[in-house]
């Protein structure tokens, strides 16, 4: 459900701050995948970082859940437009997945990889120092499947098709390669405060 004009004047001013150019509010958490919901088994998961082709660290899903955790209150932004505040995460920084594998990024740009082939470019400057982290947990409990569950991407501060839902690596690529929607008309960056929806914005 969208509440545009829902909160009263003063409310609205008040969620200048928090709401970028175009977006609605909504209540609800709406589902956008590009295909039915793949089945995770945590038993078979396990989560990749990649420099270029190689592997340079695995977890299997009991490995992972043991690295450092952060606790997130954010608001995110769909490039449908609707926006969602005060969402509640649990996971592993990106930060701490580098710190835990011994490595500092060693290009410029990451691409996400999800089970169901899904793929989206984010650049480090995007990830590190707190901008990111790989969620395990939502509102308290297990990420619900559709989701993105057990383990998505959360890059709060860019348009939500860059959270990558079922997640299962990271991969460091020399160029800033566009992934899934990045080749079907979205943009490269996708930054909500400067409505960088379609390529050309
Ligand atoms: N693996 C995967 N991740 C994905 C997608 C997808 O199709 N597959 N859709 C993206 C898009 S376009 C959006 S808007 C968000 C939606 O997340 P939600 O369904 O949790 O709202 O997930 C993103 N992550
Ligand atoms: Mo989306």
């Amino acid at each position: 459900m969208v509440t545009r004009g829902f909160f009263g004047r003063g409310r609205q001013d008040e969620l200048g701050d928090r709401l970028p150019p175009g977006q609605s509010l909504t209540e609800g958490f709406p589902v956008l995948t590009a295909g039915p919901t793949p089945p995770v088994d945590v038993a078979k998961w396990s989560f990749t970082l990649k420099i270029g082709p190689r592997p340079v660290k695995q977890w299997n899903w009991d490995e992972f859940n043991a690295l450092p955790q952060t606790r997130w209150v954010r608001d995110i932004h769909c490039v449908t437009a609707w926006s969602k505040l005060n969402t509640q995460w649990s996971g592993v920084l990106f930060d701490d997945i580098l710190a835990e594998a011994g490595i500092e990024a060693p290009t410029p740009y990451v691409l996400a990889h999800s089970v169901d082939g899904y793929s989206t470019n984010v650049p480090v400057a995007d990830l590190a120092v707190g901008k990111a982290m790989v969620a395990l947990t939502y509102a308290g409990g297990p990420i619900p499947p559709d989701h993105g569950g057990p383990v998505r991407l959360l890059v709060p501060h860019l348009y939500f098709w860059k959270s990558a839902k079922w997640l299962n690596g990271l991969q460091f690529t020399q160029r800033d390669e566009p992934g899934f929607w990045e080749l079907r008309g979205y943009h490269i960056h996708g930054d909500p405060w400067k409505e960088q929806r379609y390529t050309d914005d």
